[in-house]
Formats: C-alpha cells, structure tokens, sequence
C-alpha cells in the first residue's frame, strides 16, 4: 500500500514526496473523453457510479500518483438541494432556479443525502474496491461559499453580482443560506467516509473574492464548522482534511487556525513564506502553476524541482498544482511531472 499521501498529511517521514493532481480526471486524458462520450454528459458521468469509478481510476492506471480523488463536482450538493443543474459544452454549469431572495432559501430542502447523492457513495465504494489499498482515496465537497456562489448567480459568474449583494445588503439571508449549505456538507462528507474515503478536501475555490472580514465572517467561518464536526465526530475525526481556498495567501493562519490537517496553496505565494507562516501546524499542498504543463519538459522538470526545494528539507509537503489542470494539457507532460517530483525529492 502506498501510503505516501497519508503520512506526509500527518507530517510523518516519507521515502518521496507524494503528488497528485487537482482535477487528474478530466479533459486532458483521451480515455476520459472516451467514458464521457459513452456517458453522453457530465452530468450523467457523475451520476452513473461504474462510470464514475473507471474515470476515477483512470490517472491512476496511466501514472504513478500517489492517491486517486472520487470523481465527481462540487455542484452535485446544489443539485441535490433542488436547484436543476445542467453542464453544457462550452456554456459550463448552469442551474434551472437561483436564490435571490429570503424565500427562496426558506423554502429549500432537507437533504437526505443518502437519498439523493448515494450515487456517490456507490463510486466511493467500487474504486476503494478497485484500488485494492494501491493509493489512498480523496472525498471532496465545494466550500459552502464557493456553492452559495454558484447557487446565487445560478452558474458560473465574473463579477459575482447577486451574491455579493446578497451578502453586503441581507447579511442574515446570506449566513442562513450558508448554514443550510453547511449541514448537508457535513452530512456528506461524513457519508463519503463511511463508503471509503480516506481523506477530505474543501474547494473553497471563490474565497479569494472576498475582503479578509468578508472571508472570515462568509467563507471560513462554514468551514471552520465543518472541520469541527468533523474532526469531533469519533467516524471521522481521524480523517486528514484538506482546506483549499484559491487566492487565500493572506489569511493562511486564520486557515489553520480551524484544526484543518493540511493548507492547499496556490501558485502566487511560495512555499518558503508560508511555511515559516503555518508549517508546524499543518502540512502544505502545491502549488505549481497549472501553465507550466503547457511549457516543454525541461522547463516543467526545472519547475518541479524548484516547487519541491522551495518547500524545503523535512515533512509535510503534497505536491499539486495550484489549480486544476486544464483541458488542453498533454498527458505525456503529466507524466515527466510526476516522475520529476519522485525522482527529484527520493530521500
Ligand atoms: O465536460 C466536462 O467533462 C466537464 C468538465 C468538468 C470536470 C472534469 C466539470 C464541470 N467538473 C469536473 C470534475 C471535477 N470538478 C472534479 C473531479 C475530480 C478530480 O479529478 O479532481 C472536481 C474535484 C471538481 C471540483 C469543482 N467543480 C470545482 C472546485 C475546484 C476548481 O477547479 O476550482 C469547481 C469550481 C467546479 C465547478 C465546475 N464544474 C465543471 C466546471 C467546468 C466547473 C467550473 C465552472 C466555473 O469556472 O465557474
């Protein structure tokens, strides 16, 4: 079993620095364009759980990552919650209804998660199968801003109109919104422990829009919540989690202020500084600029070695980008990446 992942989450020695990376199934592999073209959508990728499971494994089968992610999206919560969630090509994720008003959030569901995102956990289930203990498996769940965002402006957004209204001119309506948000997250994190996942992240990936009081009060404080009933709860509270807020340089003690096992980074800030910031307190994961895949080899593997000294000497290093990968990447680069980060950092 290679357990790499797990131990460098707890800061313990490890014979390499262990990588994986956000987004690893994706667009980019030609097998998974493959499995979505047989899917015939996104969405019905996500639902199907054999599915789900084969695109799962698929990164792992193709290179030596260190842990595998349960193939799924953030707004699978949202969906489940009643909104309609549609993906078009090209148009991106779209919802049906949107949340304007205090009404609209009064009048929400429960979720039984069970119920209505099983088909998740039966895709957490058949890859911890499949994987055999090969790599550790990652759970996952959007940030209860980031999925307010989405859920307000009823898809993707540039300027974040309505939800930062929303926020600036109801702020009860907001914080409401957010605590509905949070107690599925909740519900569902802890279920994906149950089937099988091995450790828990957090895409908080619009927290960085904020102001620092707008973060703590809006973004953080739900996480904070999160990390807490998780870690008091005696099912999960063993379970490394992961809290990743991109743009959130700035607030990286107030991040592992919340009890979070480890600080996902993005490229804008260096490992160095924000290990002297947090280092003793949580392990740190990335952050190599995404579009340095695009660049050739030899600048990817100068780049990797720089990310891995850049952390420096000791434990508690995940190697990621800073963000997903992007579609276009080729994956024969992914590869000299991977074997770069072992290669260049076997103690
Ligand atoms: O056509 C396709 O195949 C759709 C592209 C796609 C993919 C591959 C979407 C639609 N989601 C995913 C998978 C996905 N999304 C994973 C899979 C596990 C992995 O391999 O990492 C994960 C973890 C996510 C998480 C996710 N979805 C985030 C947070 C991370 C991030 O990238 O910031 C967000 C913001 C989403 C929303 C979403 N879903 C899909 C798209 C294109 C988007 C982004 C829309 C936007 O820019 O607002």
């Amino acid at each position: 079993m290679n357990d790499r992942y797990l131990k460098a989450l707890r800061r313990e020695p490890v014979d390499c620095t262990p990588i994986w990376i956000m987004r690893q199934a994706g667009r980019y592999l030609p097998e998974y364009r493959a499995s979505r073209e047989r899917a015939g959508s996104f969405l019905s990728l996500c639902k199907t759980p054999e599915l789900a499971a084969e695109v799962t494994l698929q990164p792992i089968m193709r290179f030596d990552l260190d842990a595998a992610i349960i193939f799924s999206d953030i707004l699978t919560i949202p969906d489940a919650m009643g909104l309609g969630l549609s993906v078009k090509d090209g148009v991106g994720p779209r919802f049906e209804r949107s949340l304007r008003t205090r009404g609209d959030i009064d009048r929400l569901p429960d979720v039984d998660v069970l119920e209505k995102l099983g088909y998740v956990m039966s895709a957490v289930r058949m890859v911890r199968r499949e994987l055999s203990g090969k790599v550790p498996l990652i759970g996952f769940s959007g940030s209860p801003w980031t999925l307010a965002t989405y859920m307000v402006e009823g898809g993707s957004s540039k300027e974040f109109r309505y939800v930062k209204s929303m926020m600036h001119d109801s702020p009860h309506t907001m914080l409401l919104l957010l605590d509905k948000i949070t107690r599925v997250v909740v519900d569902y994190l802890k279920e994906q422990v149950r089937a099988g996942a091995q450790s828990l992240m957090l895409f908080d990936t619009w927290g960085g829009i904020l102001s620092t009081t707008d973060y703590v009060e809006y973004s953080l404080e739900s996480m904070s919540k999160i990390v807490s009933a998780l870690k008091s709860d005696p099912e999960t509270g063993v379970i490394p989690i992961t809290l990743f807020t991109k743009g959130g340089a700035s607030w990286l003690e107030a991040i592992a202020d919340t009890g979070c096992d480890a600080i996902g980074l993005d490229w804008t800030i260096p490992l160095q500084s924000a290990r002297q910031r947090v280092g003793h307190r949580v392990s740190l994961q990335g952050n190599m600029d995404p579009t340095v895949l695009y660049a050739s080899e030899e600048k990817i593997r100068a780049e990797a070695t720089r990310v891995l000294s850049d952390f420096g000497p000791g434990e508690g290093h995940v190697f990621n980008l800073g963000h997903g990968i992007h579609p276009g990447i080729d994956p024969a680069h992914v590869r000299v990446l991977v074997d770069t980060v072992h290669k260049a950092s076997a103690r």
